[in-house]
């Protein structure tokens, strides 16, 4: 409220004022946002402290599998150093460093504790250099490891932590190809390439089984290779395959993650990029022919500006951002699946999702548009007035009526509200070009791997 009447009373002073008043605006809009998660982390202690997960309106919390993998703290780590909450960070450290054991008899999802375990543990060993989080985080990976011990280099679907049994033989293109950022950094950290090698093996296994046009489909067997869903798209179960293959290079400079990006792209616009009413969409086409086989997206295909932009198509990237925004307008938050074909909601489930925010985010870094960072304001007002509940935030069951579901997601803590905050934070609180972030948004500082080193370390 205060800041409201700051920016009105600024606004009669007129345009003489605008620049002051932007920046005043921005460093008071990038407090308000450490504020959402300190509403956010402070419910997740209180009512949830060990467990992976909030639940926001029964207040308690819950694990993914039968014992706690301290998810939602890993995940919140690189958010909480960016804004500053040393104390919180010191003691996530602390518990990890000290209490931590993943030598568990469970199943674990292999691409979701990639991103988001291992991916918050390396971030929490470049924010603080201890030997303790290294561990763990070798630890770690030697556990999920024995996944991509396959015929084909594919990681099967679980893997067991403590003996490192897999099972869960058909894999979507995501979960398949998305290690090289997490592997290839802990590679680099303890000069052993086989970690990046098992990631690369596996996004080689799916690029060489491209069709005839040079698309991939979304689902694969592991054991031999052959497509069980050809449907052929950028988004949900697809994506982060696509983003690991540009981010990859960007981080690493292998050439080879650079050859298949471009050879990807090209095919990807020329089939899967469609128009309708004037804007631009990504759909579904069948990966042999090219066809068409749906006209609906979900909202994680809106990472897909984001990765266009870092690419160098800002072109389609800010075209593809519109109709994100389309979307996101049309009830005031944006829907789980939409049908463009029919310009209906398919599923109308938000869980709090940061795709959309995190292209807006790379497009203002990159064009300097302030229209992007408005586009953001817009979407962190409607979070607050559909999503925000008395102790947390909660994802909502049906974006057409805001009714509200029951769970705060790991990566609302890792994603959504980082790349929030950073839209209004000072560049010199964290430099936007030096660092990639991995899909679950943990960043990588470019600076600190020596290009003369990269290759031998990462065994390219
Ligand atoms: C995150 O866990 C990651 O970004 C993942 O790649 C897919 N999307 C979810 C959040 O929506």
């Amino acid at each position: 409220m205060r800041y409201q009447l700051l920016t009105t009373a600024l606004l009669f002073i007129g345009l003489a004022a605008y620049p002051q008043k932007n920046t005043l605006s921005q460093t008071s809009q990038a407090e308000s946002i450490k504020n959402d998660m300190l509403h956010a982390w402070t419910a997740y202690k209180t009512y949830a402290w060990g467990h992976d997960v909030l639940k926001p309106l029964s207040k308690t919390g819950y694990d993914w599998y039968n014992r706690s993998l301290f998810i939602s703290p890993i995940d919140a780590y690189s958010t909480l150093k960016i804004m500053g909450f040393d104390t919180e960070t010191k003691r996530i450290e602390g518990f990890v460093a000290d209490s931590l054991n993943f030598d568990s008899d469970i199943y674990v999802k292999t691409f979701e504790v990639n991103i988001r375990v291992l991916g918050g543990l390396l971030n929490m060993y470049q924010n603080t250099g201890n030997q303790a989080v290294l561990n763990k985080a070798i630890d770690f990976a030697n556990r999920i490891l024995p996944a991509f011990d396959s015929e084909t280099g594919l990681p099967y679907y679980w893997v067991n932590l403590k003996t490192g049994q897999v099972k869960g033989d058909t894999i979507n293109v995501a979960e398949a190809g998305s290690y090289i950022i997490e592997m290839g950094m802990l590679s680099w950290y303890t000069k052993n390439p086989r970690y990046y090698q098992a990631a690369r093996r596996a996004m080689e296994a799916l690029h060489e089984r491209r069709s005839a046009i040079g698309l991939l489909g979304q689902d694969i067997s592991v054991s031999n290779g052959t497509w069980t869903n050809k449907a052929s798209h950028i988004g949900a179960c697809t994506d982060s395959y696509y983003e690991y293959l540009y981010k990859g290079w960007v981080l690493f400079k292998d050439p080879l993650l650079k050859t298949q990006w471009d050879e990807s792209i090209v095919a990807i616009n020329k089939y899967i990029a469609t128009e309708k009413d004037g804007r631009l969409w990504y759909g579904r086409v069948d990966m042999e022919t090219g066809k068409p086989t749906g006209n609906y997206v979900t909202l994680w295909d809106a990472y897909f500006p984001a990765i266009l932009a870092l690419s160098g198509d800002l072109s389609r990237a800010e075209r593809l951002q519109d109709t994100w925004d389309y979307v996101w307008k049309l009830h005031g938050i944006e829907p789980m699946v939409f049908d463009f074909g029919k310009n209906e909601v398919r599923n109308p489930a938000y869980d709090l999702n940061p795709e959309i925010i995190e292209s807006a985010y790379y497009l203002y870094r990159i064009t300097g548009k302030e229209k992007y960072q408005e586009m953001i304001a817009f979407y962190l007002n409607s979070i607050r007035e559909k999503c925000r509940t008395q102790v947390a935030f909660t994802a909502l069951a049906d974006v057409r009526t805001g009714k509200q579901d029951d769970e705060m997601a790991t990566f609302f803590l890792a994603e959504t509200l980082k790349y929030l905050y950073l839209t209004f934070a000072d560049e010199a609180t964290f430099s936007f070009k030096d660092h990639v972030f991995n899909t679950e948004a943990h960043p990588y500082d470019i600076r600190q791997l020596k290009p003369d080193e990269i290759g031998r370390r990462l065994g390219f």
